[in-house]
């Protein structure tokens, strides 16, 4: 996958793309990514990208002539071309499974008030990171990129973990334990040690929802249920108190 980002602060992506697994994605070449300077393609001799809103008012916007230039110079390959914004669908993991399957994404980072309204026709999507406002699209970028870098075959060690983790199977994770077995009077639970892989698996879904029950109820509504989520659901909610103490 070959990923171009279009921002005014290249140097803001030296870290995040130059560490951990997505620098090993990119060493691997599983992962393209190519930060290009929008200041690159201006042509005044001050180099301007951003101008004074027509009608007025505070702030500035970036010049639509620049940004076209810049994304189009990115266009040898048709990428699918996604601007972040607080006007954007939300992101979530059904979006950042879809972006996976993409060969070629372009990212735009805006600055200041935001583009020129004529830029939209070279968009093809606005996504936010979220219902708050940064300084600019380069951390919602990084956000794009990271989660969907994760899912590109071959880029985590295990290639279960990506689909077994929070959100891929809708629910939140199921709690990790690692040694000590006790530590400060708090044990490892007795079923992780019993070895009976089953129930284990048993267990650890049942916390899951347990779990997404007490902290992201949202996330259940949606959901659908297969037999053996609906019976421990059943578990949670109406414990008879015969029950309680039995191995669940
Ligand atoms: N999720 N920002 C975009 C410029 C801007 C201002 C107004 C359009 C309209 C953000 C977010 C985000 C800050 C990026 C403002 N663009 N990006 N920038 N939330 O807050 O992605």
């Amino acid at each position: 996958m070959r990923i171009d980002i279009l921002t005014l602060f290249p140097d803001m992506f030296l870290s995040p793309f130059n560490e951990s697994i997505i620098e090993r994605a990119r060493q691997k070449q599983l992962l393209e990514i190519n930060t290009v300077n929008i200041r690159g393609f201006a042509r005044d001799k001050h180099q301007q990208v951003d101008d004074y809103p027509y009608g007025g008012g505070a702030g500035m916007v970036m010049k639509v002539d620049v940004l076209s230039r810049a994304i189009r110079s990115v266009q040898e390959v048709p990428g699918r071309v996604i601007y972040l914004s607080p006007q954007g669908q939300p992101l979530t993991q059904e979006i950042v499974t879809r972006l996976a399957t993409e060969e070629h994404l372009i990212l735009l980072c805006g600055h200041y008030e935001g583009i020129d309204e004529r830029l939209m026709p070279l968009i093809d999507e606005e996504i936010s990171i979220g219902d708050y406002v940064l300084t600019g699209g380069e951390i919602g970028a990084m956000v794009v990129v990271d989660a969907v870098a994760r899912l590109i075959p071959g880029v985590l060690g295990d290639e279960r973990s990506s689909q077994e983790e929070s959100f891929a199977g809708g629910l939140l994770e199921y709690p990790h334990y690692t040694r000590p077995r006790c530590f400060e009077e708090m044990e490892v639970p007795a079923m992780l040690l019993s070895g009976h892989h089953a129930e284990i698996r048993r267990w650890r879904k049942k916390l899951s929802l347990l779990r997404t029950l007490l902290k992201r109820p949202d996330l259940l509504l949606h959901r659908d249920y297969d037999q053996e989520e609906r019976l421990l659901l059943e578990q949670i909610l109406f414990v008879r108190e015969k029950e309680k103490g039995e191995k669940s």
